[in-house]
Order: C-alpha cells, then sequence, then structure tokens
C-alpha cells in the first residue's frame, strides 16, 4: 500500500485536472452510518428501503422518523480528515471537481468549493405541492412538517432511489469524470447507479483512477490503484499531509 499511496500522490501532485468521487465511506470515521455497512441500519429498516417514494406515499410519518433521527445525528458530527484533505487538494489542483453521493453536507462545512451533490441535500426540503426547495437546518422537522407557502407536505430534497438525478448536476460530473487526468473514487461501495460508473467513464477516457475504500469493492480490479483502508488515514497522505 505504501508504495501506491508514494506513486499516486506523486501523480496527484503533477496533475492539473484531479476529479473525486465520495461516498458514505469519507463520512464514516465522523459517525455517519454507512448505507450498507453493519451500521447502516436504523432500527430494523434497511436505509435502501426508506429511501424511496413508495416509502414516502405508503408511509411518509416513518421516511420522516428517518430523516429526523439522519438529521439529529449529523447535526452534532462535523467533517473529519478526510473532507479536510479534499479542500487543501482543491487548494491546490488547477482543475479540481468534486462530486459526492451523501447528502450529508459534511464536504460544504468542510470548505469544499466546486461540489457537485448528486444525490442532493439533507438539509434542503421540498414541498410537494408547489415545489419550493427551502434550506432548513432543524434537526427535527416534525413529524409530518408542511410549506410555509402553500401547507403542502415536505419532503427531503434528496434523490430517492428510482427517482432520476438532476440531468445538469449529472452533466456536469460525466464531464469532469472524463476530463481528468486523476480520479479518486473515495468511500463507496459502488453499488449505487449511476454513480458508480463515474470511475469507469474516467478511465475509459484515459484518467488514472484509484479507488481508496476499507475494503475491495466490485471496482477494485478495474482501477489503476485500489488502496484499502481508512480514508482518514489515507487521503491526507495522498494531499501531502500526515506521515
Ligand atoms: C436513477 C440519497 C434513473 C437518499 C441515495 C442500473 C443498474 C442497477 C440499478 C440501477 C441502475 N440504474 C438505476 C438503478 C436503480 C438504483 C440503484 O443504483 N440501485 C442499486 C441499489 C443497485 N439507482 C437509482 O434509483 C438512481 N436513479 O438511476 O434514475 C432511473 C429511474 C427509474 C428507474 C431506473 C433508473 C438514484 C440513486 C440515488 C439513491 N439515493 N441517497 C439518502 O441518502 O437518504 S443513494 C445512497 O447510496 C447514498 O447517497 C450513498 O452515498 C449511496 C451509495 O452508497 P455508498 O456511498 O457507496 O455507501 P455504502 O454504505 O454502500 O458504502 C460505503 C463504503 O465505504 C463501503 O464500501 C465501506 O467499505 C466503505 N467505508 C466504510 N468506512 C470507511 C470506508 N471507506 C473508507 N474509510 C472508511 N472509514
Ligand atoms: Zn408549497
Amino acid at each position: 500500500m505504501e508504495i501506491a499511496i508514494q506513486k499516486l500522490k506523486k501523480k496527484l501532485a503533477r496533475a492539473e485536472r484531479v476529479t473525486v468521487l465520495t461516498g458514505a465511506g469519507i463520512s464514516a470515521e465522523s459517525g455517519v452510518p454507512t448505507f450498507r455497512g453493519a451500521d447502516g441500519m436504523w432500527k430494523n429498516y434497511q436505509a435502501t428501503e426508506l429511501a424511496t417514494p413508495q416509502a414516502f406515499a405508503r408511509d411518509p410519518e416513518l421516511v420522516w422518523a428517518f430523516y429526523n433521527w439522519r438529521r439529529d445525528l449529523i447535526s452534532k458530527v462535523t467533517f473529519n480528515a478526510a473532507h479536510q484533505a479534499l479542500v487543501d487538494l482543491e487548494d491546490q489542483v488547477p482543475h479540481f471537481t468534486l462530486i459526492t453521493q451523501n447528502v450529508d453536507g459534511l464536504h460544504l462545512l468542510a470548505g469544499s468549493r466546486n461540489l457537485l451533490e448528486l444525490h442532493g441535500d439533507l438539509w434542503k426540503v421540498r414541498c410537494t405541492k408547489c415545489e419550493r426547495v427551502v434550506l432548513d437546518r432543524s434537526p427535527d422537522m416534525g413529524t409530518l412538517p408542511t410549506c410555509a407557502h402553500c401547507g403542502g407536505l415536505l419532503r427531503p430534497h434528496v434523490v430517492w432511489f428510482g427517482e432520476s438525478l438532476d440531468p445538469d448536476v449529472l452533466g456536469s460530473a460525466v464531464e469532469a469524470a472524463r476530463s481528468s487526468e486523476v480520479m479518486l473514487v473515495i468511500g463507496t461501495s459502488a453499488i449505487v447507479q449511476p454513480a458508480a460508473s463515474l470511475g469507469l467513464e474516467a478511465k475509459a477516457a484515459g484518467a488514472t483512477v484509484a479507488e481508496i475504500n476499507l475494503e475491495a469493492t466490485g471496482q477494485s480490479g478495474a482501477m489503476d490503484y485500489a488502496i484499502h483502508g481508512k480514508a482518514g488515514d489515507i487521503v491526507p497522505r495522498l494531499v501531502g499531509e500526515g506521515t
């Protein structure tokens, strides 16, 4: 692993265009449960069962209880060394794009600037009637929050399974992946589409692609570098911090 880190660190130091894709694993060391790990459960539900329009239509109070639980939990944590290292990398690289699957807002909190939130933002809510989107940082939005403007039922402004991503955000993410010299894929099980295709897009367009993840994934074999360990340990070392 040491040699891979040193070689990748040198490539990053010389690169003009770097793209990074992150998943729940980069926030794990901040104390945010991942989606598919053992900690990915909430009560006796899988997060993936609740993050769907069908679940919300069937039982909006249950889905809001899930999102209020996540709001409360995430309101008490902060970004970690891996988030910080990506802010430092952005300062060093002429053309840097950070694409995240996470909705926890920790990259923004750490100070990342050129950020694409593929799956939306936990701290935004959208009215199911008038479609207004509002930033609301309350740790608890109440059992069935309603729109101040029209009284319609509010929903989290996130992309649920079975819902399409914002085409502009996705288009910018594909463009950034395809035009990168180096792409880092950090803390994702590379299962959820279309996010998981971005690393392979970069590779197909000629980029050097590296996976930094606690464990191997289905894409490890396609990577130029597959570095397995904690993001909080590895990413700062790639960016010239840490020993
Ligand atoms: C769509 C927001 C068009 C909500 C989320 C093609 C093939 C197969 C399926 C599909 C396909 N196209 C579409 C689908 C269906 C679906 C899909 O991909 N399903 C999967 C389950 C197979 N995709 C969609 O529905 C997408 N929509 O494509 O629209 C369409 C429309 C209709 C019909 C078809 C197509 C929308 C997907 C967006 C879903 N919303 N989040 C919310 O968060 O509340 S996704 C959710 O999963 C989170 O955003 C999360 O980030 C994301 C991905 O999970 P990961 O980030 O990878 O997290 P995970 O827990 O899985 O892994 C964490 C990793 O970190 C692990 O590997 C672990 O080892 C590692 N780790 C842990 N600790 C550390 C660490 N690594 C480093 N350091 C550590 N300390
Ligand atoms: Zn409304």
